[in-house]
């Protein structure tokens, strides 16, 4: 699916930037959006030439979620079977980003609202306009927090927090969310495409397996004990030793130079 126009992608110096591309509807999403991103991830998976993702959103929203105007339930039939959409479409999606031992930082660029909301949050690094916000849309048509965002919000931010936002739907500004630690930090509108372009270069510069490990350890340091994560820990600086980067970066230092990592 490179050729929907759904998602927008450019390869360039290592980093595939994705563009959320229905800005007419706020980047909400149908199939054909779905397919496209899936395609991208599995891309940013395979191919070695891809050492870091950004992910931000086209026009003013970074996107307003599920395309409520393909399940108008006023065209009448059988409820559909949410859960369905879910395992064919979302699920994958979001196991894709975090599986992805690659870094992938979003770019909120304007509103993320319901699955929206969830997706950016599902990456590793998010940093956000200014003027976003960030909206659990759900409860206000019946539906409860999808995406992964009933674990992130609740891992993050605890109970209270996130059963707050969840119930009431009430936008959260980027600059709380930022203060409450759900995302990396908010920026200014107009600075927040250099600065996301900025990292994600640095970071596809950089010891690509050593920041996938990493990736790995830090997601399962908040689901296993600390005896567990010493474990983790020792099994993939393993490998990280092994890296001809892991090499370079100790040369580099020695020699007093900067490194230059080859994704390897
Ligand atoms: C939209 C949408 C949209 C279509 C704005 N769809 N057109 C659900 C079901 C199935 C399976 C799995 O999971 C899910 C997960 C979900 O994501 S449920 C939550 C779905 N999202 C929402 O409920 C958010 C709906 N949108 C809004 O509440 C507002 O649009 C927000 C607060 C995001 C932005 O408000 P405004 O800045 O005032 O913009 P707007 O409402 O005027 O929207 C601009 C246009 O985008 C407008 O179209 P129009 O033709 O009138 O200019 C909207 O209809 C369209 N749009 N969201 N989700």
């Amino acid at each position: 699916m490179a050729d929907s126009h759904s998602v927008l992608a450019t390869l360039d110096r290592g980093v595939l930037r994705l563009v959320l591309n229905r800005p007419e509807k706020l980047n909400a999403f149908n199939e054909d959006m779905h397919r496209a991103l899936r395609s991208q991830l599995d891309r940013a998976h395979e191919d070695a030439a891809v050492r870091a993702v950004l992910l931000t959103g086209a026009g003013r929203g970074f996107s307003a979620g599920q395309d409520l105007g393909d399940r108008d339930p006023r065209r009448g039939g059988p409820p559909p079977d949410l859960g369905h959409t879910l395992e064919t479409f979302y699920n994958p999606t979001l196991r894709r980003l975090r599986s992805l031992e690659k870094p992938v930082i979003c770019a909120v660029n304007g509103v993320a609202a319901g699955a929206g909301a969830n997706i950016a949050l599902a990456c590793d690094i998010v940093l956000a306009a200014r003027s976003a916000r960030f909206i659990q849309a759900f409860s206000k048509i019946g539906l409860v927090p999808d995406a992964g965002g009933s674990w992130s919000l609740t891992r993050i931010l605890g109970e209270p927090r996130a059963k707050a936002l969840a119930m009431t739907a009430e936008p959260l500004p980027a600059d709380t969310a930022a203060e409450w630690g759900l995302i990396w930090k908010a920026v200014e509108d107009e600075a927040l495409m250099d600065e996301a372009t900025a990292l994600a270069e640095r970071l596809a510069a950089g010891a690509t397996l050593g920041l996938g490990l990493t990736k790995r350890l830090i997601q399962a340091a908040s689901g296993g004990s600390f005896d567990a994560q010493l474990d983790l820990e020792r099994n993939a600086q393993r490998r990280a030793g092994q890296s001809a980067d892991y090499a370079e970066g100790v040369a580099a230092f020695l020699e007093k130079r900067a490194p230059v990592f080859r994704g390897q």
